[in-house]
């Protein structure tokens, strides 16, 4: 029988040819080795009016400017919520195959569980499965691709969601205020703002040198909150994939990392953070993401453009069409590794064809 999940390879020792990446793509830093230059900025104070206010404001606007990635803590979220949301993630792909399989999404469906590649027609499979939900807005929600076990997940994905909304539209009125905009002009950018929650679960890996948890990527959307466990495995780049920053995990806090239509409406000021998700042979890893998104009819173009700056986009566009430009870009580029992956499986196989001795007349005939 074809398997069908993860986590029942994540037993062997060696790792099949679809998850071993090119050398220019493979981890250049381990999953633990942590830097503590990316920020972590408590938000206590930020509801209030006043110099405290005004500070961390300051951080965060020069946290997105600089590396569009940070974390918050103090950020109000329940932390009872949280642990509550992690229990019942980790419930969920613990559960049998034939359970999460119940919800596979493969096909097109919106929501449910899948073994996932970044992107559909890519050679080379990212070491995850994840499980995803479509939250807001509320009246487009579609319950019956909402896992209806483990117990009490819709309750408490239904106030999770809840909440993290809250905290990011209260980091895109920092942004707003940044840009010298009214508070609500990127909540309101976004139209009907979307969000989707992807729980991403990255199994031991066999050989995790060779693999990747998730590609190296940009979010497309406005705004990503993160809650990752202590284990590690995301990292950070801005040069271009030379150099690598792994986020130290803390308890309770949320990466917040900007998307590219955060990054458009900004004309460029605030860095939409380019990212990937390393694993390792010691621990199963799980990370939520929660996908701020604007409606797929929302223009993309920038919102305000400072004295001598280029425009980054020539033309205003709506979020389904940047979308559809950034998937079809990623497909172009990923095409010539795809045809020599093909190749390279191809002769493997040819080779464990004319591997096999060859049948003696004996046995032929017995
Ligand atoms: O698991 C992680 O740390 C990264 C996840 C991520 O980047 C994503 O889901 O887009
Ligand atoms: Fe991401």
């Amino acid at each position: 029988m074809a398997t069908t999940t993860l986590t029942a390879l994540a037993q062997k020792k060696t790792l099949q040819q679809k998850f071993i990446r090119d050398e220019d793509e493979r981890p250049k830093v381990a999953y633990n080795e942590f830097s503590k230059d990316i920020p972590v900025i408590s938000l206590v104070g930020l509801n209030e009016a006043g110099a405290r206010r005004a500070e961390i404001c300051k951080k965060i606007v020069e946290a997105f400017e600089d590396w569009g990635i940070f974390q918050v803590v103090d950020h109000g979220v329940d932390s009872k919520l949280i642990s509550e949301m992690t229990r019942l993630a980790r419930d969920f792909f613990a559960l049998p195959e034939a359970e999460k399989l119940r919800f596979d999404m493969s096909g097109g469906k919106k929501g449910g569980f899948i073994v996932s590649s970044h992107l559909q027609g890519e050679a080379v499979q990212d070491w995850r499965e994840i499980v995803t939900y479509f939250s807001y807005p509320i009246k487009a929600r579609d319950y019956s691709r909402w896992p209806d076990k483990p117990e009490g997940w819709r309750s408490v994905t239904e106030a999770y969601s809840e909440e993290l909304m809250n905290l990011a539209c209260k980091l895109l009125e920092v942004l707003s205020e940044a840009m010298d905009l009214e508070k609500e002009a990127l909540a309101r950018a976004c139209v009907d703002m979307d969000q989707k929650v992807v729980v991403n679960f990255y199994p031991k890996c066999p050989q995790p040198d060779l693999a990747l948890g998730l590609k190296r990527h940009t979010d497309p959307g406005t705004i990503t909150l993160l809650h990752q466990d202590q284990v590690g495995g995301l990292q950070a780049t801005r040069d271009g994939g030379n150099t690598w920053t792994t986020v130290q995990p803390v308890e309770g806090a949320f990466v917040v990392n900007l998307g590219d239509h955060g990054h458009y409406l900004s004309n460029g000021r605030f860095k939409n953070a380019d990212h990937q998700a390393v694993v390792n042979s010691n621990y199963s890893r799980l990370s939520i993401a929660t996908f701020q998104n604007p409606a797929p009819e929302a223009i993309v173009y920038p919102l305000k453009v400072r004295e001598g700056d280029k425009l980054v986009l020539d033309e205003p566009i709506t979020f389904s069409e940047m979308y559809k430009r950034k998937m079809s870009k990623d497909l172009e580029l990923a095409r010539p590794k795809k045809l020599a992956k093909e190749k390279q499986l191809q002769e493997e196989e040819l080779k464990q064809e004319t591997n096999v001795k060859p049948k003696s007349f004996e046995e032929i005939f017995a």
